[in-house]
This record gives C-alpha cells, structure tokens and sequence, in this order.
C-alpha cells in the first residue's frame, strides 16, 4: 500500500520540541565567541537587537540565499513515488552545501583541540623587546590557542605516543603574532627540506594505509636511525613527555631561537617556554593504550570540561635569554641548531607572562579548524632567526593554507582576523570579505589623497634590525650540527629511574613492533651511544645482542629541569576522584570528600553498578558513572565508600586493579576496605588510603595524594608483579 507523506505544517516540529524542553540548549557562559572584527580588522560587536549573533539570524528556516521554505524534509517529485524533478534549487543547495562540509585536514598536526583566553605581560619582557605582548605590564591580549598530535588524521585518538602542538595566536594590538610551538623543545630534523621525507615515514605505510597516529612502525624507525639527528627528539618521544596526562600539564617550547629588539634597538636570542601552573604530568603508556579505545577524545575532552568547570588552564611564559654574539652559541651549543636545548641550569627561565586559557570555542569548525597559524605572523620587537628549520617553516605555513583553506584570504575568516586594524593593499582573490574602497591599492599613491602610508620605526612599522648577512652557496650545514648524542644522553641521565625505565619500556615496545631485524639492530647502535643499561635492557626485551665497542657520548652534567618527577606537590584543579559507590554506600561520606576536594578545585564523580540516583534519607546522590560506562582512566583516584556493594563485579574491580597499576591513589572507607581486598589490593601498599570514615583526614590524604600525581614508590610493586594483583 502506497502511503502518502504526512503532511508537516511549518512549526510543529519546533512546537513539539518546546513541549518536551522548554529551551534549547543555551550557550555556556564560557563559550564566548572570537571578538567579531570585520575583515579589514575593525572592530565591530554584531547587531544589537537582543539576538545572539553567533546564532541563527531569524526563527524562520531559509535558504542560503534568504528564501523562506515551507519544507526541507521531502524532495520536489512528480507525484508521491518519484521522480524527483532537477527544478528543487533547494534539495540542490542543501546537498551541494553538505557535500563541501569537510575541508582538508592539515598535513601535519590534524588532530587538535583550542580555547580561548588570555595573556598578561608582567613588565619584565620590556627590557628586551619593544613588542609590547610582552613588554606592557599588565596588558592583556587576546589569545587563541590549538594543541594537537602530528602523525593522526582528524578523527585519531588523543593519548597516542607522538609529541604534541601547543600553538598560540596573540591579538596583539600591533598585529598577529604565532608562536608555534610544540610540547618538546626539540626537532627531529635541522634543516626544513628534510620535512617531507620525516613525517613521510611516520605516516602510516603507503601500501595498507596503517598504523594510524603511532610510530611504532619500520618506516619510522627506518628514518630516525637513518637521520641520527633524529635521536634527541625520538628519546623525548619515547620518554613520559610523548603521553601527556592532559594538554594542561604540558610545557610548551618555541623550539627555535628567536630575536627579540628592544626600544633601543639592541637584540638578544631567546627561547621561549610554556610552564604549566598544574605541574608536567603523563599517563603510563597502558592507561594511554586503554584510553585510545575507552576515549577516543580523553584530552579534548579534559580541556573542554576544566574549562566549563571553571578550572581554567593557566601557563607562565618564559624566555631563556642569550647575547646576540656572532657565532649565535650560548656556552658551546648552537643557538640555530634545533635538535638542542640550552639546560635551564645554565640559562634560567625568565618569566615574563601568564597564559589563562578560559573559554571554549563555540564552533569547533569555525574556531579550531579554521585557526592558521603560521611562524611569520610576527611583530616589532620579535624576529626570527638563521635556523635552517625555522626559515623552512616560514614558507610552508602561508603555503599549506591556500589548499586548506581555499586561498589566500584566510587572515579574514573570523578566528584569524587580526585585532589590529588592516590596511594591506592586497585585493580580491578567493572569499574575498572585505568590500574595499578607493582606487589605488598601492604605496604610494595620489589619486587616494597617499593613503595608507608606510611606518618607519618610530611610528611601530615593523623594521628589521640590521643583520650581515654572507657565504657561500651551497647545500650545507655546520660542523656542530654533527653532534647527534650528546644532548640526547644529558636528556637520558637526567631523569628519574622511574622516568628512565618508561623509556626503556616504550623503546622495547616500539622497536618490538617493527618487523625488519636490521632497523632494530641499527637502533640499538643508537642507544649505544645514549646509554649502556638503556641499550643492554632494550637489547634484552628485543632478544638481541647488545652492539659492541660503541662508546657512549660524552654529556654536560645532569640538568634536574628536565625531570618531570618532582617531590614537591601540585595544584590538583580539575583532577577527578571516582568514588565506587551503589544503594547502600555512605552518602554523607561523599559529601564530605567532595567539599574538600571542591575546596582544592578537583571533582568527585559517583560510580555505581547502574545509572539513576542513590538516595538516603535526604541526601541524593547522582550517579555520573556506572561499571558499564566508567574505566578507571578517566579518574585520577578512585575510592571505595563504606557501604558499596560488595559482589566482586569484575568491572569494579578491574578498575580498582587498574587504577592500582597506574600508580593512581586508591582508597576505602568503612566497609569498602573489602572491595579493594577483594580486588587483591594490599591496604598498605604506598599510597593506598583507607580510613573508618571520610573524614577530613582521608580527603586531606586523598588531596595530597593527587598532588603527587601518582604513588611513585609503588612502582618496584607494580613492576614486580607485572601482572594485575591477585588475592
Ligand atoms: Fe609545523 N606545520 N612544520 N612544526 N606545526 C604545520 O601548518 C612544517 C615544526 C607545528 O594547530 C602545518 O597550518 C614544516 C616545528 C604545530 O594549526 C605545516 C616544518 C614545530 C602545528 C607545517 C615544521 C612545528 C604545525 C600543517 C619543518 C614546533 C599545528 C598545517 C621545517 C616548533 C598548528 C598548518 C595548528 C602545523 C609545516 C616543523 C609545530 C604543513 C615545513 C619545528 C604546533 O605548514
């Protein structure tokens, strides 16, 4: 039987929908949108008749050309069954449109996720740089930040081993300035024409299209034995800095040395840092792996919730400062060579600002996908260098934008508007916003009374400060650009053991993962040179003989700055604390553990065998998560309550066991001493809290525990087993 479409009357469906929720999702008042200039750069704060504009422009569903429609549902046919007739502009544009929604996702660097916020110069830059972002204390400026992965595609997981982007766009009223810079203060690779060819081979293999976001494959391996140049880098991968526990315990380096002038036109170099207030911390590589599956979206989504919950990120920006001497070297290591750090011991970090990131981007698409950074977004005051890989990178990020974003006018899409006023004489071209007026886009002129004029450096015009300049032509390279390992073995002997053995562990899984037995054995010829017990360990998990006669390389003295392990505690906001609970449990305990660790800016979720509420008396408590949807990665402790059940749940457990094993706290109360029995969890392994009751000592204990991150001093335990605890 043939049945006829059901008539929609235009409204109802909206009508409908009010019944059942009186509103429509509003906006959360950290989602404030990018401050809408228009393309020329001007300020303008959208029409002000009491609509949102970052919504729809009216109730009334229109075309994209203004046309009102009575349905958007069915297709124009020629009777109920078809055809459907060529003449429905509508069902056309609709599909047009969708079928253009994605854009090309970035080469590198695809998988990311931004926020808005702010920065504030605390004066101390003003000796060194004119730029005033920096140098004006207490100026604010606007901000937008992007981290990412490099090697996955758009849709990759977060909690991969790869390093990550911590790019940033300032507003500055001078102008754009990106700094765009990663989460390690090296690069693989010295000169930019060797950027292809690096992350070609880390890109899944060509033939299978795998492994999707990892570097865990021959290619990979491949390059950096091949390009030891590579190792610095490769070993800051291989060590805790290549999973991050969140992007708000990341630093954040320029990787380049830049120049900074100041009033007086005198320069320095400097290399600037990230320092995350939260302290730098990781996952263990299996919570990453589990992640990987269970949250596909673990760090976008710790960004997005911190912020929403008003755990807002916060980084102090730092410079390490060095004279601008000829040679550009700072204590024998070269300034212009990117595969090296300048240890912080022998020059501090300076800050000279702070980062707060403090509200989401409203449209994911609009904001962080559209955001382009690019290293010549600069300002008076900072410049860039001789860096071979700094000067490659100036090309390629104006470069990659006119395939991803369609042409050269993406500075005017809303995300990458400049807040200072533009003028540039450039015209046309493809999405062209601005409507530009005059006659004579060109410098100088008469016919438009001279406007827009040049700016000499009196009057902010950017003026490159003198540099000589002379060589001779050819593809090469300097002779300290040579030394592949020694800052790699300073890298390795500064960590902690806990921190050298995850490196161990993550080399021998990773080497352990590549089919070709002569990438392997060329690998361990590399950790020769870093480490003898690092080679002799990584040799023993591969099951191969350690490489003789190779002499380890000579190294500066340890620099304690690069551990990531500290004995001093950290703040702990928007740290979770997962509290197993079910019918029966303890409420009024809940409560009293949540207020102190609200009080520290750290959550309480409630895990229960299944959703709904658990009530007694009058306290209510809601249940966030239940054996089916939690695992324990998504928490950073997890308690027992007195009173849950006591069923031996294998989900319950595991998480418990899970937890344990990642060196998490965990923890009971009451009765709940039990379950973590149960789960072959000893009360009084290192840092394994119980009590008789939530008092205030357990959440004390608990708040000191998430400050230490994770219970180092259980590893030996951990390591010993290397199986799950068993009763
Ligand atoms: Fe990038 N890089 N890169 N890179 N890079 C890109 O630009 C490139 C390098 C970094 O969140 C691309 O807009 C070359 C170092 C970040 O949008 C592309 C070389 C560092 C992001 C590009 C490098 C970075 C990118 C891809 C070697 C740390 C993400 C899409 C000379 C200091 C920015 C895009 C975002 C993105 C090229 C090396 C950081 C293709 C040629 C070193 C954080 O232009």
């Amino acid at each position: 039987m043939c049945s006829s479409p059901r008539r929609v009357a235009p409204g109802d469906v909206i009508r409908s929908r009010i019944r059942s929720s009186p509103m429509p999702p509003a906006r959360k008042p950290d989602q404030s949108a990018p401050r809408t200039v228009s393309p020329t750069g001007v300020g303008y704060d959208g029409p002000k008749d009491g609509r949102d504009p970052r919504g729809q422009a009216g109730d009334k569903l229109t075309t994209p050309n203004g046309v009102r429609l009575p349905d958007t549902d069915h297709s124009l046919k020629a009777g109920p069954r078809g055809p459907v007739l060529l003449e429905d502009f509508h069902l056309r544009e609709k599909i047009m449109h969708f079928d253009h929604e994605r854009i090309p996702e970035r080469v590198v660097h695809a998988r990311g996720a931004g926020a808005h916020g702010v920065f504030t110069a605390n004066g101390a830059g003003a000796s060194v740089t004119r730029a005033a972002v920096l140098a004006e204390k207490g100026l604010e400026t606007p901000v937008f930040v992007r981290f990412s992965t490099v090697l996955g595609s758009r849709g990759s997981a977060d909690t991969v081993r790869d390093t990550r982007g911590f790019a940033t766009k300032f507003y500055t009223k001078e102008g754009t300035w990106d700094l765009v810079g990663n989460n390690m203060p090296v690069f693989f690779i010295q000169d930019a024409i060797k950027f292809p060819d690096i992350i070609h081979a880390g890109k899944p293999h060509p033939d299978r299209e795998i492994p999707q976001a990892q570097s865990a494959h021959d290619t990979f391996w491949d390059f950096v034995t091949l390009h030891t140049e590579a190792t610095h880098h490769t070993i800051w991968n291989m060590s805790d800095r290549g999973i991050p526990r969140s992007y708000r315990t990341m630093e954040g380096f320029g990787v380049h040395t830049f120049r900074l002038v100041n009033e007086k036109r005198e320069t320095v170099l400097v290399k600037f840092h990230w320092k995350p207030k939260l302290g730098v911390h990781s996952l263990t590589w299996e919570e990453a792996q589990i992640a990987a599956g269970v949250d596909p979206d673990f760090h976008r989504r710790d960004l997005y919730d911190a912020i929403e919950n008003g755990a807002f990120p916060e980084w102090e920006l730092g410079i390490q400062v060095f004279p601008d001497t000829p040679e550009e070297t700072f204590e024998g290591i070269d300034l212009l060579d990117p595969t090296k750090i300048v240890p912080e011991e022998l020059a501090p970090v300076q800050p000279i600002g702070t980062l707060v990131l403090n509200a989401n981007p409203t449209n994911f698409f609009a904001e962080t996908e559209q955001v382009a950074f690019h290293t010549g977004h600069l300002v008076p005051g900072i410049e860039g260098t001789n860096d071979p890989l700094l000067q490659g990178r100036n090309f390629s990020y104006l470069d990659t934008q006119l395939t991803r974003l369609a042409g050269p006018n993406f500075t005017q899409i809303p995300i990458n508007r400049p807040h200072a006023p533009v003028n540039d004489n450039t015209r046309d071209g493809f999405h062209q916003q601005a409507v530009h007026t005059g006659q004579a886009p060109y410098t100088p002129n008469s016919v438009d009374a001279g406007v827009p004029f040049p700016s000499d450096w009196s009057e902010g015009g950017y003026v490159q400060v003198p540099r000589h300049v002379e060589g001779e032509v050819g593809r090469t390279a300097p002779a300290s650009f040579d030394d592949h390992f020694s800052q790699p073995a300073l890298f390795y002997k500064s960590l902690t053991s806990v921190e050298q053995q995850h490196v161990i562990d993550a080399y021998t899984f990773e080497l352990g993962k590549c089919y070709e037995q002569a990438i392997k054995e060329r690998a361990l010829t590399v950790l020769a040179r870093i480490d003898a017990d690092l080679c002799a360990q990584v040799a023993t998990g591969l099951g191969l003989p350690v490489p003789k006669k190779i002499k380890v390389a000579k190294s500066r003295s340890e620099s304690p700055a690069l551990r990531q392990i500290r004995p001093t505690p950290f703040p702990i906001e928007g740290r979770i604390v997962g509290v197993v609970a079910g019918p029966g449990a303890d409420l009024a305990g809940i409560a009293t553990l949540r207020k102190a660790l609200e009080a520290e800016g750290a959550l309480l979720r409630v895990i229960a065998p299944h959703g709904g509420q658990l009530v007694k008396g009058t306290t209510v408590e809601i249940v966030e998560r239940t054996f089916a949807t939690g695992r324990s990665i998504e928490f950073d402790a997890i308690v027992v309550a007195d009173g849950a059940p006591k069923d031996g749940d294998f989900r319950a457990l595991v998480m418990l066991q899970e937890a344990f094993r990642h060196l998490k706290a965990v923890g009971a109360w009451g009765d709940g001493v039990a379950v973590l029995k149960t789960a072959g969890i000893d009360p009084t392994a290192p840092g394994v809290l119980t009590g008789k009751k939530a008092n205030a000592k357990l959440a004390a204990a608990t708040v000191a525990a998430l400050g230490m991150h994770r219970a180092w001093d259980r590893t030996p335990l951990v390591r010993a087993s290397m199986v799950p605890p068993t009763v």
